[in-house]
């Protein structure tokens, strides 16, 4: 450095909201950033010259933020998710900026109206299902409570594949979030890091100490940083979500393209750059396929790398690193991190083994989402050992530790010790991931009361004797910014008329609406406000669907990934069972339901595409029936995304939350639900269980077996037959699906499907029917008291405040980050 005297550099003057002044920033992007002129301009380019204005004024905020923590030494939390499901980003800005009012009437001025334009952002879906959107309430609560956090992932070019039906049948296609190009994001050329895979390991000897260990990867590519701004509540605070995305080291071989060999000059180039193509669409099943584990690795390793970096730009050496930063793993997808942290360590920074492991267990915590065996991540030793081989070293040398340490405690049996392996031995030897995770943090989280005790008596119950203090639970929550101001304005602005606006700020105080429930001209307000919002559902039903439904029904609404867990089919199966009994007695009062279904299927899950057929068999029969005489619809919504649960969840008048207990770990839009004052039907699994201690037993239908006697029959090999036999209605809904009745076109379509239920049952559809089928005839019975309802369905509003992640983040940064 010189020492020529630096000038003093004037900051912005920070920018006015007045329409006027939005009106003409939005004309000023549209010229001189995108190049349009405002007569010719499509509404897409008024889209971005929007989302540019928007964006000088949360930059702003962005810097000073960064200027903070930079200031105060304050920890930093880091959280490493290979999902961000984080939908549209304009209306939650501008909500979160206070800007509602004036951007619109900035646009109106200009001739655009607003939720025109805001309908054209691409959906943003960098993920499955509730992991990722997890994440992306997360993102947004860390803003709101004021942690200093940084969001890690990966900037796949191709989300979440979008889903059409082709006769009923789910069809994949590309999604292409980024074709019109992302106002959003910033590329960061200076943040780029070199990633290895492959080669070998050189050992150098030390006299003075421990070997140093040298990987020589044999491949590399680099990961380049992408920053997106997220905004907190009321412009608080502005945190970053940085995704990577692989790049080639030379981006073409040009030896080999002017040799003639046109091809082989991009191979290379092609294979980094497929590395951050597509999302595995998996979603509770471990893809296990070796790009995944590339991927895995990939943005793990680009995400410590900058973490050191950045910790090194501010403190002396990295002995600190537990007090000065949180990392926190959602579930076990950079579960690799842990020995990638050893190695930056030891190999690069030259630490000590020992050091590096306190170090490293107090940096990092693990939250795990899922006991479902078959999303437990284990890889095989021959390929982990080809891709990381300095990895796999690290991974034995931590599991000799842990052993060691099991060993010495003399109260462990060679099975419990087997267990506590992060080797599994039996058949393949494979690398475990869940339990790599969990020596490597300090805190293992599960997302629900039910799922955490679960956890301690399952998947982990060894190494939970060996370090009993590290499990602990963190309910689930979501964000009520998105998930009810944004979504449900008319609910909002009722809520303030009444309370006032102390909710806004914090949810729990929704409590006072509580007095509200029996007041008569309070729910019939509230009444005309779902209405309002079921109409709106039924416009985008009738447009996308050409199918006309009726706002009076009952809106009865599963949305969420499909799988044989969450028992779609046993709804279904009511369905085909209801149509009946409506057509056998037509003279009794049926209370008229429209059951609405959305939500993808894994490409590969036969039985999961199968049952969108089913639906799509049994709606395309009853919907077509005169006899049924519309008391009966049911409807498959196609391209279930986040933008369209905006639309779903505040129309539902009942949220089915039927998993099979003790299989779903927490559950996220039961809350969306509830909270814009839906009654759940659904059973004590996941965060139902304190749903029901919060919002009262009155308020919400609870049914079926519980997770311990669901465990209790599997074990005591239960008898479906038996069961099915016992009940007329479900043995007849059965016969008819088997029989062909709903699939002319191919009778047995389905009948290894329903042969399961027969069989084996293992989701508990046949033990858990009768249950439910009277449980939604007491639904039917309430529907006919509106107040009643009304006075329920408030109370779940008022008492769901519990449930907004700002609890959850608040929890996390107090009792595993020590942050904030
Ligand atoms: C959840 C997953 C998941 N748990 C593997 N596990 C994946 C597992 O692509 N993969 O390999 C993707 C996703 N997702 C969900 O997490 C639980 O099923 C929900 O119950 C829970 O609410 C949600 C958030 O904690």
């Amino acid at each position: 450095m010189n020492t020529v005297s630096k000038p003093t550099i004037p900051s912005p003057a920070p920018r006015s909201s007045k329409p006027e002044i939005l009106a003409e920033e939005i004309i000023e992007r549209l010229t001189y950033r995108i190049g349009k002129d405002a007569k010719v301009a499509k509404p897409h380019d008024w889209l971005t010259a929007t989302i540019l204005v928007l964006r000088d004024r949360i930059i702003d905020k962005w810097m000073e933020s960064t200027r903070r923590v930079y200031a105060t030494g304050d920890k930093r939390v880091y959280y490493l998710s290979l999902e961000f499901l984080i939908g549209r980003l304009m209306r939650d800005a501008v909500s979160n900026l206070g800007l509602m009012e004036q951007v619109r009437d900035a646009l109106a001025s200009l001739g655009v109206d607003v939720s025109v334009i805001a309908g054209l952002e691409p959906d943003a879906a960098l993920g499955n299902g509730g992991l990722g959107r997890l994440a992306a309430c997360f993102m947004e609560s860390m803003a709101t409570v004021e942690v200093p956090a940084y969001g890690y992932g990966i900037r796949y070019v191709h989300g979440l594949f979008r889903q059409q039906l082709a006769d009923g049948w789910q069809v994949e296609l590309p999604e292409s979030w980024l074709a019109h190009g992302n106002p959003w994001e910033f590329e960061r050329r200076e943040s780029a890091y070199e990633i290895g895979f492959g080669g070998t390991v050189d050992v150098v000897n030390n006299p003075e100490g421990e070997p140093r260990y040298v990987w020589k990867p044999a491949e590399r590519v680099i990961a380049a940083a992408f920053d997106t701004p997220v905004v907190g509540w009321r412009g608080k605070r502005v945190n970053t979500l940085r995704l990577w995305s692989a790049q080639p080291i030379d981006p073409i071989l040009l030896d080999a393209f002017n040799a003639g060999d046109h091809i082989g000059a991009l191979r290379e180039s092609n294979k980094a750059e497929s590395l951050t193509r597509v999302l595995y669409p998996a979603d509770a099943t471990a893809a296990g396929q070796e790009l995944r584990l590339r991927q895995e690795f990939f943005f793990s390793s680009a995400s410590l790398q900058d973490i050191l970096r950045r910790h090194l730009q501010q403190y002396d050496d990295f002995t600190s690193l537990p007090d000065k930063v949180a990392i926190q793993l959602n579930d076990t997808h950079p579960a690799v991190s842990v020995a990638e942290l050893m190695r930056l360590l030891c190999d690069v920074h030259g630490m000590e083994f020992d050091l590096a492991w306190d170090i490293t267990r107090g940096t990092i915590g693990y939250t795990n989402h899922t006991l479902l065996p078959e999303a437990l991540e284990t890889w095989p030793i021959p390929l982990f050992e080809r891709l990381l081989p300095r990895h796999m070293q690290i991974i034995y040398a931590i599991n000799a530790k842990v052993l060691l340490e099991a060993r010495r405690n003399k109260s462990f049996s060679e099975t419990e010790i087997r267990s506590i392996s992060l080797i599994e031995e039996s058949g393949e030897r494979r690398v475990r991931m869940g339990n790599l995770a969990f020596v490597g943090a300090h805190s293992i989280n599960g997302v629900s009361a039910l799922h955490t005790d679960l956890m301690k008596v399952t998947v982990f119950a060894d190494l939970h004797k060996l370090y009993p203090d590290r499990i602990n639970n963190k309910t689930n929550g979501i964000t009520p910014r998105r998930w009810l101001q944004q979504c449900n304005p008319g609910l909002t602005s009722l809520i303030r008329e009444a309370i006032g606006d102390d909710f806004l700020d914090d949810a729990e105080k929704l409590k006072p609406l509580d007095k509200f429930a029996s007041d008569a001209s309070f729910q019939e307000k509230f009444a005309a406000v779902k209405r309002a919002n079921k109409v709106a559902l039924s416009n985008l039903v009738a447009s996308r669907m050409g199918i006309k439904l009726d706002p009076s029904a009952m809106f009865d609404i599963q949305i969420k990934r499909i799988h044989e867990y969450k028992r779609q089919l046993l709804n279904v199966i009511e369905a085909v069972a209801l149509y009946d009994q409506i057509r056998s007695h037509p003279e009794l009062d049926w209370v008229p339901r429209v059951k609405l279904f959305a939500g993808k299927a894994a490409p590969s899950y036969h039985n999961a595409k199968l049952i969108i057929k089913l639906i799509n068999d049994v709606a395309r029969t009853i919907n077509n029936d005169p006899a049924v005489r519309g008391l009966l619809k049911v409807v498959f919504v196609p391209n279930y995304n986040v933008s369209l649960a905006e639309v779903m969840v505040p129309a539902a008048d009942l949220s089915e939350q039927i998993s099979t207990a003790g299989m779903e770990a927490s559950g996220t839009g039961n809350m969306k639900f509830a909270l814009n004052g839906a009654l759940t039907i659904g059973t004590l699994d996941g965060a139902n269980v304190e749903m029901r201690d919060h919002v009262g037993e009155d308020n919400i239908i609870i049914f079926g077996l519980r997770a311990d006697e669901v465990a209790a029959a599997r074990a005591d090999g239960h008898n479906p037959r038996a069961i099915i036999e016992a009940s007329r209605e479900l043995s007849q809904a059965l016969q008819a699906i088997s029989s062909g009745v709903f699939s002319h076109d191919d009778r047995n379509r389905y009948s290894a499907l329903i042969e399961g239920i027969y069989a084996h049952d293992w989701f508990m559809v046949a033990a858990d029917f009768d249950a439910y089928a009277q449980a939604q005839r007491d639904v039917d019975q309430l529907w006919t008291d509106p107040s009643t309802w009304n006075s329920k369905a408030i109370c779940n509003t008022a008492r769901m405040g519990w449930f907004s992640s700002d609890r959850t983040i608040r929890q996390y940064a107090k009792e595993i980050w020590r942050a904030g």
